[in-house]
């Protein structure tokens, strides 16, 4: 058995409905913990519309190449195309970290699964929805999510909003 933590992103057509749909299919993965939605603005080079997003831990019987199987089969579903890098989607589900059940982490620099993934320290709409979760988890190599969002610039943190409960 492993534990995954996945990073959920939209933000073309119903963004609340890939994210539900995506979150409410793990349920069959072994979801133990989903965040609230929240609203992010883009990060990246491209122009584009704000996003969805929510962390989820999952445990289940997969490897770390499974999740990503199970995270592309879950964008797939949600009408995903694979077209611009960092561009607009209907869904983008990360796997952000992987942990085997005696707690040691796995680690790859597999350019299609790299492990952990070599942003999510940085991104506040990663670690401020997983901080909800789990603010005790350890991003192997850099550090506590409860710390990584206190190092984080202030603005980064204020621009993500809680977004579920208010529709
Ligand atoms: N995903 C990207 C690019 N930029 N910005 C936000 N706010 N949220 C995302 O999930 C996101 C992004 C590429 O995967
Ligand atoms: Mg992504
Ligand atoms: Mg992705």
């Amino acid at each position: 058995m492993t534990r995954a933590v996945l990073s959920l992103g939209s933000n073309l057509g119903d963004r609340a409905g890939a994210l539900r749909t995506a979150i409410a299919a793990l349920k069959d993965d072994g979801l133990v913990a989903r965040s609230t939605l929240y609203e992010t603005p883009p990060w990246g080079p491209v122009e584009q519309g704000a996003y969805l997003n929510a962390v989820v831990v999952v445990r289940g019987p997969r490897d770390a190449r499974g999740w990503l199987t199970r995270a592309h089969e879950l964008e797939q579903a949600a009408g995903r195309t694979r077209d611009v890098r960092w561009g607009p989607r209907t869904l983008d589900v990360d796997v952000v970290t992987v942990t085997d059940d005696d707690g040691t982490p796995v680690l790859s620099d597999d350019p299609e699964l790299t492990l952990p993934h070599p942003r999510a320290h940085e991104r506040a709409f990663v670690l401020v929805p997983w901080a909800t979760l789990e603010p005790s988890a350890v991003v192997p190599g850099r550090g506590r999510v409860a710390d990584l969002v206190a190092a984080l610039p202030r603005e980064d943190v204020e621009s993500v909003v809680r977004w579920e409960h208010l529709h």
